[in-house]
């Protein structure tokens, strides 16, 4: 796309699962003059993700807070990028439900605002994404046919969304008030290469190969609306070039599955039977369904998804399974969630 070839690329969290897709996908597609990655590297930002283009002379890595306002304005001032997008945020439902939500306030909610501020001080940005996701118009129910849109109600269920939703809300009062170049997208679960294994897929497949049971949580029939992650990287890509400013876009691929249908795909890959599966303590207020009406970015913008479900499946599957020692490097680091799982289910490990 010939606007990025000569522009400078702001990208503020693209060290974790899908910002460190989407600048593989931009610098190997679009060949910006620089991309620069902002990133505070919590327990989910990981160098190793993006090892391969640390040598590419338009990529530069600064290790930052964006709830940092004087941080965010330097950076902008210092690099006058046309072009910004935010995937940094707390992004583990669970964390912010056990562990506290202090952190999401500050970086999914005043992240957005710093950036929003700088923008509206500094000025030159063309256009700003912020990332954001389906999470925040709450839960479907189960049996129903209805499909989130970008016009209705937000109505956040967990700490998680309603951190994302008040940044959302940001997005607008800055739009409204400003004019600012802002565009928020709200995509559907997303899976794929990369993804820290806290969250279903990876945490699984981690779990069936140190042979463990996959807990699934409550009736295990809670809905997710899956997408794979280069399809996500493709829209958002297209947003930044050509959304239209003030306005939101829904992202998915219609991929409805029950949690109890991923759990058996993944025991199916591994030739395990259903006795791996072990239903715990429902995570409280977890939303029933997620699924998301894409007609608008579609019709837009053209954007369509490009990977067939079981093939993206398979083939995430089998990259956790190649990729064995970007796994056990960080395995250590996941011993928090294991023990909550354990804790969800001590009745049944009396040790
Ligand atoms: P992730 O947890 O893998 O990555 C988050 C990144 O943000 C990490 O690199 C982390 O170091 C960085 N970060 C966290 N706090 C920061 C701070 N204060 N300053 C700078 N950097 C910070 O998350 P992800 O799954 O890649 O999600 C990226 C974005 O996409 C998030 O905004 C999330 O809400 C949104 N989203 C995710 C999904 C999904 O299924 N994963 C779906 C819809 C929307
Ligand atoms: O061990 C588990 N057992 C289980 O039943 C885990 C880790 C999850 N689950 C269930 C909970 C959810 O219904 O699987 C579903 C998916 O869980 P997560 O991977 O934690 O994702 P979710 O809560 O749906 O949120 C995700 O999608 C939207 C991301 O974490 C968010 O960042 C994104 O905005």
């Amino acid at each position: 796309m010939k606007d990025f070839e000569s522009s400078k690329i702001l990208v503020f969290g693209g060290a974790g699962f899908i910002g460190s897709n989407f600048i593989r996908h931009i610098l190997s597609e679009e060949h910006p003059e620089k991309l620069v990655n902002f990133d505070k590297l919590t327990y989910s930002g990981n160098p190793d993700n993006l090892r391969e283009i640390t040598s590419d002379p338009a990529y530069e890595f600064m290790r930052d807070d964006i709830a940092d306002y004087r941080a965010v304005e330097a950076t902008i001032k210092k690099y006058k990028p046309q072009y910004i997008i935010n995937f940094a945020a707390e992004t583990h439902v669970d964390r912010s439900i056990h562990v506290g939500a202090r952190d999401f306030i500050r970086t999914n909610t005043e992240g957005v605002f710093n950036v929003l501020e700088a923008i509206k001080n500094i000025g030159g940005v063309k256009k700003f994404v912020q990332v954001s996701t389906d999470e925040v118009y709450g839960s479907l129910d189960l049996n129903s046919k209805r499909k989130f849109k970008e016009g209705d109600e937000l109505k956040p269920n967990s700490p998680y969304a309603a951190s994302k939703a008040s940044g959302d809300l940001w997005c607008r009062a800055y739009y409204s008030t400003w004019n600012t170049p802002v565009v928020v997208t709200r995509c559907a679960n997303n899976f794929g290469a990369y993804q820290y294994p806290e969250k279903l897929i990876p945490f699984f497949i981690l779990r069936m190969l140190t042979g463990q049971k996959l807990p699934l949580y409550g009736t295990g029939e809670n809905i997710r609306d899956w997408i794979h992650v280069l399809d996500h990287c493709q829209a958002l890509k297209l947003c930044l070039l050509s959304g239209r400013p003030g306005d939101i876009y829904n992202i998915g691929a219609g991929n409805e599955k029950t949690n109890i249908e991923m759990a058996k795909m993944i025991l199916a890959h591994f030739n395990k039977d259903e006795s791996h599966i072990e239903f715990v303590t429902d995570r409280p207020g977890h939303d029933l369904r997620y699924g998301i009406n894409t007609d608008k970015i579609r019709t837009e913008l053209g954007w369509e998804p490009g990977y067939n479900f079981n093939i993206g499946f398979s083939q995430t599957i089998r990259w956790y399974i190649d990729n064995r020692s970007w796994v056990e490097k960080i395995y250590n680091k996941t011993d928090d969630i294991n023990a909550h799982i354990k804790n969800l289910n001590k009745d049944k490990y009396k040790n």
